[in-house]
């Protein structure tokens, strides 16, 4: 079969922290800290945490506000992380919970039932426990007969996951893939880090990819697919069943994100640039003729200068959507958010981008066009 996007879905959690809100919990923290340690401090035997700056934050990143699942524990200098009360076994999982409301609104809109779906990709950073697949429960859940499974690949686990389901869809496997992109980012995020705790935001996505044949007439053609991994330490979490409970290894730093953010950024935007160069030449599509970029949504600065090797000129809000400003980086939902939000004015036959890049390295590009 030839693979299609068919529709989108986009689940946005009803919470909201604001720069300005962040960084007075934090500032708070480190000012109990600071207190707690004062003796140290002026011992010169412990150096004083420092504050944050909302001002810092929008000039570094592009990003004002993001959504969470769990916004007052997060804000509490005492917890600065969500608190999920656990769900029992028989009970449908927060992950899968938000995945299954992304995964709807993408049915809906394709006008799709479940019956219709013959395999969900569960496709994110961080799964909320290894097993039974956070996939299978969003198949049960959705009431699909078909097959299921998860995969990681950090930011980029959406494009890696569109390419596997076209695939399946070319290879004749299936008709109908969803790939669900649930990231609770808020989880893995050390909100007591002044250099990344205000990156990240909590979303749920989905991408219905399916065989041209069965689409409904709006669509988008799937003109071609990339990956691309390079091994990188500068993004790492160090979280895992081989560091579980004891006292060396629980709780450090490193069980949760870390990363060297200057190194990312320069050694990034170059690969990315590069390899959307590559692909375009390859599928004999001119990049300035390019009507839209939906770039992974990390930092505006980034974005900015990836857009520019791309299109030849500094591009606009309308060449290069930004969600990130008020979603912070949603990790692999991002590029798919953007593209939920900014696809339905393009007309047919424009050519469209989505990309994505981000920790492993690991880096996607899907080139699209408006069908009909
Ligand atoms: N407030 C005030 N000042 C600050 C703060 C703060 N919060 N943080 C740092 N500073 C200070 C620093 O101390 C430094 O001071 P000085 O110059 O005196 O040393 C100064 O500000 C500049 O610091 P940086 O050089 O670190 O700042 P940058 O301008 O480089 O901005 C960024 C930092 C925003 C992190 C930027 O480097 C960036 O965005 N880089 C790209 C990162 C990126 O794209 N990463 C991808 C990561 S995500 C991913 O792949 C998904 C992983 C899986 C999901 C995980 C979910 C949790």
């Amino acid at each position: 079969g030839r693979p299609v996007i068919s529709s989108t879905g986009l689940f946005t959690p009803a919470e909201t922290i604001t720069n300005e809100e962040l960084v007075a919990a934090f500032n708070a923290f480190v000012d109990r800290h600071n207190a707690a340690h004062a003796e140290a401090i002026a011992a010169g035997e412990a150096e004083p945490l420092a504050y944050s700056s909302v001002e810092f934050i929008e000039k570094a990143s592009g990003i004002k506000a993001r959504h969470v699942m769990s916004k007052a524990p997060i804000l509490d200098p005492d917890v600065m992380c969500p608190r999920l009360p656990e769900r029992a076994n028989d009970e449908l999982s927060v992950m899968a919970e938000i995945g299954v409301a992304a995964a709807k609104q993408a049915l809906e809109r394709a006008g799709r039932s479940p019956a219709d779906v013959d395999a969900v990709l569960c496709a994110a950073s961080n799964m909320q426990r290894p097993y039974p697949a956070m996939a299978i429960e969003i198949q049960q859940a959705l009431g699909i007969d078909g097959f299921g499974f998860d995969m990681n690949v950090a930011c980029s686990s959406a494009t890696f996951g569109i390419q596997t389901a076209a695939d399946y869809i070319r290879a004749g496997n299936a008709k109908s893939v969803l790939v669900v992109s649930p990231e609770i980012t808020s989880g893995h995020l050390n909100w007591r880090d002044r250099d990344s705790h205000f990156i990240f935001g909590d979303v749920a996505t989905a991408v219905l990819v399916e065989d041209a044949a069965i689409a409904p007439a709006q669509h988008w053609d799937i003109l071609g697919t990339k990956l691309k991994t390079v091994f990188s330490n500068n993004i790492r979490n160090n979280f895992g069943f081989l560091n579980r409970a004891t006292p060396e290894t629980e709780g450090t730093a490193d069980k949760l994100f870390v990363q060297e953010g200057r190194k990312v950024f320069k050694e990034v935007v170059p690969m990315v640039a590069q390899m959307i160069l590559d692909e375009a030449a390859r599928l004999g599509i001119d990049p300035e003729g390019l009507r839209r970029l939906w770039l992974h949504q990390a930092n505006a600065g980034m974005n900015r200068l990836i857009a520019h090797k791309v299109l030849g000129h500094e591009a606009n809000e309308d060449e290069s959507p930004t969600v990130l400003d008020t979603y912070g980086n949603t990790s692999s939902a991002g590029s798919i958010i953007a593209f939920h939000q900014h696809s339905d004015d393009l007309q047919p036959g424009d050519t469209g981008l989505i990309c994505s890049f981000g920790a492993g390295y690991s880096a996607g590009t899907v080139f699209v066009r408006k069908a009909g």
